[in-house]
C-alpha cells in the first residue's frame, strides 16, 4: 500500500501561540514515528517568501483586500503545488502555520471578502488539497495582543481590535461547521496548552491506524 504523509496546520490569531508550539507538536510527531517537515504561510518556498514580504511589509501605499487576497493566494498556490503536496503524497507529514482557513479568516471574517469567492480561490490555487487536521488556537484577543505588545507591528497586525475579533469569530464559526477543525485553549498556562495538545494528537493518530 503506498502511504500517504499527514497535512497538519496550525492556525490562531497573533499572539496565541503558534511559533511557540510548532516545535513542540513536531516533536509528538516524529515520537510517533512521521518524519517532519515544518513550513508557514504565507511563505514556504523563496518566491512565496517574496510574496510575504509584499504582504506583511508597511507602506505608504494602501493595499486593495483584493490584491491582499490574491497576493494571499497566489503564494499559496506556489506553496501547496510545489512543496506540500509532493511531501505529503511521498509519504512525509507537512506541518503548517497557517493555510487557507486564515485567508477565511483574515480576509473574509475580517476584511470582508465573500466565502464563495475565496472558496473559488481555493479550488483554484490548490484544489483538493485540505488539511487532514486543522488545529485552532484560541484566545480572546486582548490576552493574544497583550503578550505581543512590545513587538513592532507588521501591515496586518495593525489591523485594529475590531479586525481581530472578527477573525476569531470566523474562526470559531468554521471550527463548528468543520470536524477536521479542532479548537484549543491557548488562554491558559503553556504547560496546560501542551497538556491539550499532546491529548489531540494522540486521538488524531490513533484514529488514522
Ligand atoms: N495572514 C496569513 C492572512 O491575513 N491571510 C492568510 O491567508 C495568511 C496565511 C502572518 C500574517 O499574515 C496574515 C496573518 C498574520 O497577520 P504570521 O507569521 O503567521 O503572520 O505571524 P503571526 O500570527 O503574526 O504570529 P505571532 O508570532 O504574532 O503569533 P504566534 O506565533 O501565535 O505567537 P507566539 O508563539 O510568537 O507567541 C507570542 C508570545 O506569547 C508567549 C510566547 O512566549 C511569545 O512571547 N506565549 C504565551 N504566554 C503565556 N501563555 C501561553 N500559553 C503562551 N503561549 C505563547
Amino acid at each position: 500500500m503506498i502511504r500517504r504523509g499527514f497535512f497538519i496546520s496550525l492556525e490562531g490569531a497573533e499572539g496565541v501561540g503558534k511559533s511557540t508550539n510548532l516545535e513542540f507538536i513536531r516533536n509528538i510527531l516524529e515520537d510517533n514515528g512521521q518524519k517532519v517537515i515544518v513550513t508557514r504561510e504565507p511563505g514556504g518556498t523563496p518566491l512565496a517568501e517574496d510574496i510575504r514580504q509584499l504582504l506583511l511589509t508597511n507602506r505608504d501605499e494602501a493595499m486593495d483586500v483584493h490584491t491582499e487576497t490574491l497576493l494571499m493566494f497566489a503564494a499559496r498556490a506556489q506553496h501547496a503545488r510545489t512543496v506540500i503536496e509532493p511531501l505529503v503524497r511521498r509519504g512525509d507529514t507537512v506541518l503548517c502555520d497557517r493555510f487557507t482557513h486564515s485567508t477565511y479568516a483574515y480576509q473574509g471574517g475580517g476584511r470582508g471578502v465573500l466565502i464563495r469567492e475565496l472558496e473559488f480561490l481555493a479550488q483554484f490555487a490548490h484544489s483538493n488539497l485540505w488539511p487532514d487536521l486543522t488545529i485552532y488556537l484560541d484566545a480572546p484577543v486582548d490576552q493574544a495582543f497583550a503578550r505581543i505588545r512590545d513587538r513592532e507591528q507588521d501591515r496586518i497586525e495593525q489591523s485594529g481590535r475590531e479586525f481581530f475579533e472578527r477573525v476569531r469569530h470566523k474562526y470559531l464559526e468554521m471550527a463548528k461547521k468543520d470536524s477536521r477543525i479542532s479548537v484549543v485553549d491557548a488562554n491558559q498556562e503553556l504547560s496546560a496548552v501542551q497538556d491539550d495538545l499532546r491529548s489531540l494528537l494522540g486521538s488524531f493518530l490513533s484514529e488514522q491506524e
